[in-house]
C-alpha cells in the first residue's frame, strides 16, 4: 500500500535527503505541494519538543498524515550546545539573509566556541515525529563524529563541512547524498519510521 504523507520542512535539502530515501511504499508531499508557504513555529526547548510543534502546526491546518524532524548538532565539549538551537546558533535566519550565509555564520562560532578545545566529540541528533489523528510517534536517529578545523566539502547542508562521521576520514560534506543516507542521523530516525509505517503489510 502507497501512504501519502506530507513532510512539514521548509528545509530544501532534507527535503532531498528524504526523497532519495523512499521506497515505492510513500508519495511524499512537500508543503509547496499543499500550498503551505508560511514559517512552522519551533520554539519548544528540546527537539523532541520541536518536531511534534511542527506536526501539530500542520496536522491542524491540513488534517493530513504528517511527520517532520527536529536535528541539533550536539557537541560534547560544549555540554551538548548547539543542540536544539543548531539552525539559529549565530543568530536568525533574516540576520543572514540566506541559508547558505547562516550556516557559514554557525560553522564560525562554533569553531570560535572549540578554539583551543582537545575533545572535538560531536553527534547529529534527529528526531521525526509523525501524526495522523489518530497515532502520534517519534522516532530517533544517532550519528556520532567528530568536528575538525577546517570546512572540507561543497555536498550536503548545514553543518556538514566540518563533521567527520566516526569511521570516515571524509566530511558529510565530501560525501555523495547515497553515502551519507547509510549512515545519517535523518535516515537512522527515517528507517524507525519506515519499519513502523510498513509493519502491517
Ligand atoms: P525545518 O523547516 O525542517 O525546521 P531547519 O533548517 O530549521 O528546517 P532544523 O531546525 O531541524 O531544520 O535543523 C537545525 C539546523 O541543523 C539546520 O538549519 C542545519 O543548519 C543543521 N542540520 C540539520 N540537519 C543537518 C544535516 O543533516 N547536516 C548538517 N547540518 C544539519
Amino acid at each position: 500500500m502507497q501512504h501519502k504523507i506530507i513532510f512539514a520542512t521548509n528545509n530544501p535539502h532534507k527535503l532531498k535527503e528524504i526523497q532519495s530515501l523512499l521506497g515505492n511504499h510513500f508519495v511524499l508531499l512537500s508543503l509547496s505541494d499543499i500550498g503551505f508557504m508560511g514559517d512552522i513555529p519551533e520554539n519548544e526547548a528540546t527537539l523532541e519538543g520541536n518536531a511534534i510543534q511542527k506536526v501539530h502546526y500542520i496536522f491542524d491546518k491540513f488534517h493530513f498524515p504528517c511527520f517532520a524532524d527536529d536535528t541539533g548538532l550536539e557537541v560534547e565539549s560544549l555540554n551538548g550546545q548547539p543542540g536544539v538551537f543548531s539552525a539559529r546558533y549565530a543568530g536568525q535566519l533574516h540576520d543572514y539573509g540566506s541559508e547558505e550565509n547562516r550556516s557559514a555564520a554557525n560553522i564560525n562560532k562554533l569553531l570560535a566556541n572549540l578554539m583551543g578545545k582537545a575533545n572535538r566529540h560531536a553527534r547529529f541528533r534527529t528526531v521525526i515525529a509523525y501524526l495522523d489523528g489518530k497515532n502520534e510517534f517519534t522516532f530517533e536517529g544517532i550519528v556520532n563524529g567528530s568536528i575538525i578545523d577546517v570546512k572540507r566539502g561543497n555536498e550536503g547542508f548545514g553543518y556538514d563541512p566540518i563533521f567527520v562521521p566516526d569511521g570516515y576520514n571524509c566530511t558529510f560534506a565530501e560525501m555523495p547524498l547515497v553515502e551519507k543516507n547509510k549512515i545519517s542521523h535523518r535516515a537512522r530516525a527515517f528507517s524507525g519510521f519506515v519499519k513502523y509505517m510498513t509493519k502491517e503489510e
